[in-house]
């Protein structure tokens, strides 16, 4: 019956983001009413995803993204729905996506906030019916409002970051996110079109079983790398990588683990985006007091200098991003 059915269910998220707010007595409501114009874009992808198959979305387009890599149109449509939203809310001034070359200006110059956003990572895995995510970063602008934005709204570390988060469209569609003070987890119930608290609070497990890499590169990794893997393989960790960034990240989230894309041939400064990836993520794994390095810096304190730039990571269980902090200090000096 009804009872047992929503007894295990929490607060709805518009609820939780209310109620947040009103823990701030400064708060003017338009941070909330960004989170809500993101929640908004989710639903919508959230079943163009579930339907792919049957709406003949799954495909590529001709086009290609600054990425070089091939677009496809759910990639478009989940950048055309956010952007949608992100517009009509009117709470942001430019939006950076992982889908356009240049910076998009929404038009709403009195806005305080900018968007940094890869609106559906790890695309490619749709056609087969694997999970694949939305990244969202979120800084206030440094350029004075009732302007246009300038590109160093954009440039900010990760720890100006005023809340960041992801959509996992996944067997469930769940969203985590953190404005700096712990992470929650929603989970989308699709017959009431709202997403309920299902994970409060999560706190990252300190140690983990899981190592996520793409073992294809190992040829190629530096020495500190392949110290650390011999480790983790030594001691019968379990390798799991799904190829989805979201994925792999939350899995390790809740259940212990580390991610890492080193550098590699291909990808010299590592394959992972700074502004619209790692930062985002890096956020919430310090938040559920987890770790997130490039290798030789806190991931929150890299100073970016592209909009578009890549960054090394390893990120997840603190003890776990210890151990190969360890390793590289003992071989790399
Ligand atoms: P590789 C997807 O393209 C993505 O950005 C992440 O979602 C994923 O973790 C990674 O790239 C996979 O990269 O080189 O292992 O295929």
């Amino acid at each position: 019956n009804i009872e047992t059915f929503t007894s295990h269910i929490g607060i709805a998220v518009d609820r939780f983001i209310a109620q947040r707010q009103s823990e701030f007595p400064h708060a003017t409501g338009e941070l909330s009413q960004l989170l809500r114009d993101i929640v908004i874009a989710s639903k919508i992808i959230s079943r163009e995803i579930n339907r792919a198959g049957l709406s003949g979305i799954e495909g590529m387009t001709e086009e290609e993204n600054i990425q070089g890599e091939p677009q496809r149109m759910l990639d478009i449509i989940a950048e055309v729905r956010f952007k949608r939203a992100l517009i009509n809310g009117g709470q942001v001034c430019a939006i950076l996506s992982e889908e356009s070359d240049e910076i998009i200006d929404t038009g709403n110059h009195n806005a305080k906030y900018v968007v940094a956003i890869d609106p559906l990572d790890g695309s490619s895995n749709v056609d087969v019916n694997v999970s694949v995510g939305t990244i969202f970063s979120i800084y206030k602008r440094v350029s004075p409002q009732g302007k246009p934005y300038k590109k160093e709204d954009f440039l900010q570390k990760g720890d100006q970051q005023v809340a960041a988060g992801y959509i996992l469209y996944g067997p469930s569609t769940m969203l985590v996110y953190t404005t700096g003070y712990g992470v929650n987890g929603f989970t989308y119930e699709s017959s009431l079109g709202e997403y309920f608290l299902s994970h409060p609070n999560i706190i990252q497990p300190e140690n983990g079983e899981y190592y996520s890499i793409n073992e294809r590169d190992q040829g190629e990794f530096s020495r500190d790398f392949k110290t650390y893997l011999y480790e983790l393989k030594s001691r019968k960790m379990e390798t799991r990588y799904v190829g989805s960034l979201v994925c792999d990240f939350h899995r390790n989230l809740l259940k212990g683990g580390v991610y890492m894309y080193p550098s590699t041939d291909k990808y010299k400064e590592g394959k992972l985006r700074l502004m619209y990836e790692c930062h985002a993520l890096a956020f919430l794994t310090e938040q559920a007091k987890g770790k997130a390095t490039n290798g030789s810096a806190r991931v929150m304190d890299i100073k970016p200098k592209d909009i578009h730039q890549r960054t090394p990571i390893i990120i997840g269980s603190k003890k776990l991003v210890d151990e190969y902090e360890e390793i590289r200090s003992l071989i790399c000096f």
